[in-house]
């Protein structure tokens, strides 16, 4: 088999196993230890300036290779064009986006500069395969260092009407980048369907015939199992006593203005403002890791978030019941799938989402006798494929308390009759099919 290639923005830390890994170094294990792969991208540190030689560490048949980034680079390609310009637009916020165009140079140099630390180690017959939106030109930067092999590039997150992609300065060139790739992957029909116009309207047209939805997934079977376990732990014990026989709902995001928190906290207070008999029955918890924390946006969203947490608490707590257990701490992952086990609904508004793993993963974790009900943002990558969710409007806190109060009182045989479907879903379409059916059309 052919040496696979990863190219991502962040490299995972080879010492980092298990406990904490997440998103994409869960989703490609699968790829990377059954045949020769390497990983190449940041190191996540960063330096005076941008390295030109990779830091090299073999673990069995991966290679990890690794630039640490220059701080002006980091500043320009990550923080500036990657999470300011780039990520809010892609998210249908242009109104977040600020654009300037040093920052769109640096983006664009940093790209360069991985193409020209990356080809020297690469092989013929090797298949490359570049993640996300940090890397919209590596693959014509890889053809100028005089690159023939194939590559592949899925996006993660989201691509919305060219009518909101041509708002970004630069979009025509951000495009015409796109044409280098061989394979051209995203979450979902919709998302395709968007690029394709997108790569149309620019004169691509042969591009977006390279364009494919291939939805990523979990190793739900893995997941279940840490659900299962997790549950028999005394540290679940001791959460379970705590909730007093409250039924649980749970959410879990990174603290992000695309994972619609305010929308999703203001729909809460409305569950316990207008239906007042889940007062005092009904305990939310929603763990959010501190995400880009050195973004202004990110900030200002923390501030909103704990001042609704403290209303909310503060309007409806009774001195033996906080109605909303927040954390911006992360957990480990056995630790989430227990929580996820445990909620009677699992709670997932994104205003946007590429796919969003949570919704997958809350499924993944329900007992089969007596699984929760997920309550499911229509704007979730995951929504057309999770039909037996309660799909919706995250933008409306009312819609939000509605779902809620119907998940809370929905019985047994409708819960089943929901859940089943979707759990056959989750299984099927694995990370490992994910991966195996991108690596088919990337390698024919
Ligand atoms: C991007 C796209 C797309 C969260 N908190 C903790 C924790 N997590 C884990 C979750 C899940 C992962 O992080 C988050 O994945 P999502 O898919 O929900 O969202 P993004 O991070 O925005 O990911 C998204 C994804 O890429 C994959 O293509 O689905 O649309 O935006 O696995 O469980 N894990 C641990 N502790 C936490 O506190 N251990």
């Amino acid at each position: 088999m052919k040496r696979l290639v990863i190219v991502a923005n962040r490299v995972p830390d080879p010492k980092d196993r298990g406990a904490t890994a997440g998103g994409l170094a869960v989703a490609l294990q699968d790829a990377v230890t059954r045949r020769d792969a390497m990983w190449f991208g940041w190191s996540g540190k960063t330096a005076e300036a941008t390295a030109t030689e990779p830091a090299l560490v073999r673990q069995g048949r991966l290679t990890y290779a690794t630039l640490d980034l220059g701080d002006s680079d980091y500043r320009r390609y990550y923080q500036g064009f990657s999470n300011g310009s780039l990520w809010p637009t892609l998210h249908y916020r242009l109104g977040l986006a600020h654009f300037d165009r040093g920052e769109y140079a640096g983006y664009r140099e940093v790209n360069a500069a991985f193409a020209k630390a990356l080809a020297p180690l690469l092989r013929e017959g090797d298949a490359i395969w570049a993640h996300d939106f940090h890397l919209f030109p590596l693959g014509a930067e890889l053809r100028r260092q005089g690159c023939r092999q194939r590559l592949g590039f899925f996006l993660h997150v989201p691509f919305p009407p060219h009518a909101v992609f041509s708002g970004l300065p630069r979009a025509g060139e951000m495009l015409a980048d796109l044409a280098a790739y061989d394979v051209i992957g995203l979450q979902t029909e919709d998302d395709a369907a968007n690029l394709r116009a997108a790569l149309a309207a620019e004169g691509q047209e042969e591009a977006a015939g390279r364009v494919s939805a291939f939805p990523i997934g979990i190793d739900a079977d893995a997941f279940t199992k840490l659900a299962e376990r997790a549950v028999e732990k005394q540290e679940m014990a001791r959460f379970r006593r705590s909730l007093a026989g409250r039924a649980l709902v749970i959410g879990v995001d990174r603290l992000d203005y695309s994972k619609g928190l305010p929308q999703r906290f203001v729909g809460y207070d409305q569950l316990l403002a207008r239906y007042a008999g889940h007062r005092s029955r009904v305990t939310y918890l929603q763990v959010t890791p501190i995400s880009r924390g050195d973004v202004a946006q990110y900030q200002a969203l923390r501030r909103e978030l704990d001042e609704l947490v403290g209303r909310i608490n503060g309007d409806y707590a009774e001195p033996d019941w906080v109605p909303l257990r927040y954390m911006t701490r992360a957990v480990p992952r056995p630790t989430l799938a227990g929580f996820m086990r445990h909620a009677k609904a699992g709670l997932v508004t994104p205003l946007r989402d590429g796919m969003n793993l949570v919704a997958k993963e809350y499924v993944a974790a329900q007992d089969p006798e007596d699984p929760g009900a997920l309550v499911l943002s229509r704007f979730a990558g995951a929504a057309p494929y999770l039909e037996g969710a309660l799909l919706v409007n995250p933008l409306d806190p009312d819609e939000i308390a509605e779902a809620l109060d119907q998940a809370m009182a929905m019985p047994l045989d409708e819960r089943l009759a929901r859940w089943r479907p979707m759990a056959e879903v989750v299984r099927e379409g694995s990370a490992r099919n994910w991966c195996r059916a991108f690596l088919a059309a990337l390698e024919g």
